[in-house]
């Protein structure tokens, strides 16, 4: 009898810490001010299927060898297969979240990219910009290829849905700032960033598809993460714009709850 009223009173206070954690982190999280980091790709290269085994984060420019400065994107012209695939050049990037606070709460994640020519559209079509995420992180800008990225899209790439899109028409411009943002569901699957805070990246594919009547090598071309800052172009990088609440961390939470009940206790 007299143990069970014990047991009952510590039951009762254990919901009371449980209530009161929750609500102290719901507090601080509508509390504090929520922070951005602007993430630059820390990998970023496109691959062409004309060149199946040919990386391009360098190219030759004046007889040097140079950092690439551009992100490619292309349609090859042909009708969609089954798999919705009518592309030939992808570009991905890769961003680490090592500069994010290991209790951060993701509260916005808008991927920007410097678009700086597209296919001119023709009338009554369009150019679809397709984003995925893929689940492995494990390539590298210097050594990527079609070929190699193909093992990486072991993922089911081209038969799922993007995570987002935007469309390129007449009605929205060809070229400047395109703002893709992640977390949005209208036009596919939110991202689901756990699995990507996790493992510390987030791998992102960008892929072009015409809509009908398909244009013939149709393209679109973004700066890189090495698109040289001394020409006052720092802007035109791509970078993911992170938005967070940076809670402490858990232990922390508990000390106010505890030395309440420890207080009670005391009484
Ligand atoms: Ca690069
Ligand atoms: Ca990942």
């Amino acid at each position: 009898m007299h143990r069970s009223s014990v047991r009952r009173r510590w039951l009762s206070a254990g919901t009371g810490i449980v209530l009161g954690c929750a609500m102290v982190v719901s507090d601080i999280a509508a509390a504090a001010p929520v922070q951005v980091l602007d993430l630059i790709p820390v990998e970023d290269v496109y691959v062409d299927e004309a060149a199946p085994d040919s990386n391009f984060a360098t190219m030759l420019s004046g007889g040097n060898v140079v950092e690439n400065n551009l992100l490619r994107t292309r349609s090859d012209g042909s009708l969609f297969s089954t798999a919705g695939r009518n592309t030939n050049r992808i570009s991905f990037l890769k961003f680490s979240f090592a500069g994010l606070p290991a209790t951060a709460q993701i509260t916005g994640a808008v991927l920007n990219l410097f678009q700086t020519y597209t296919q001119t559209v023709p009338a009554g079509t369009s150019h679809d910009v397709l984003i995925y995420r893929l689940a492995h992180d494990g390539w590298n800008e210097d050594s990527l290829t079609w070929n190699s990225a193909e093992a990486l899209m072991i993922d089911p790439l081209f038969g799922a849905a993007p995570l987002e899109r935007y469309r390129i028409n007449a009605a929205r411009p060809a070229s400047g700032l395109q703002q893709v943002d992640l977390l949005a569901l209208a036009d596919g699957e939110a991202w689901s960033a756990g699995a990507d805070l996790a493992d510390g990246l987030l791998t992102l594919a960008i892929v072009l598809q015409d809509t009908a009547p398909l244009v013939v090598g149709s393209n679109t071309l973004y700066q890189t993460a090495e698109f040289p800052s001394s020409a006052g172009y720092v802007t035109q990088r791509p970078f993911l714009a992170i938005s967070y609440v940076p809670l402490p961390p858990a232990a922390l939470l508990m000390l106010p709850a505890a030395l309440v009940l420890a207080r009670r206790r005391r009484r």
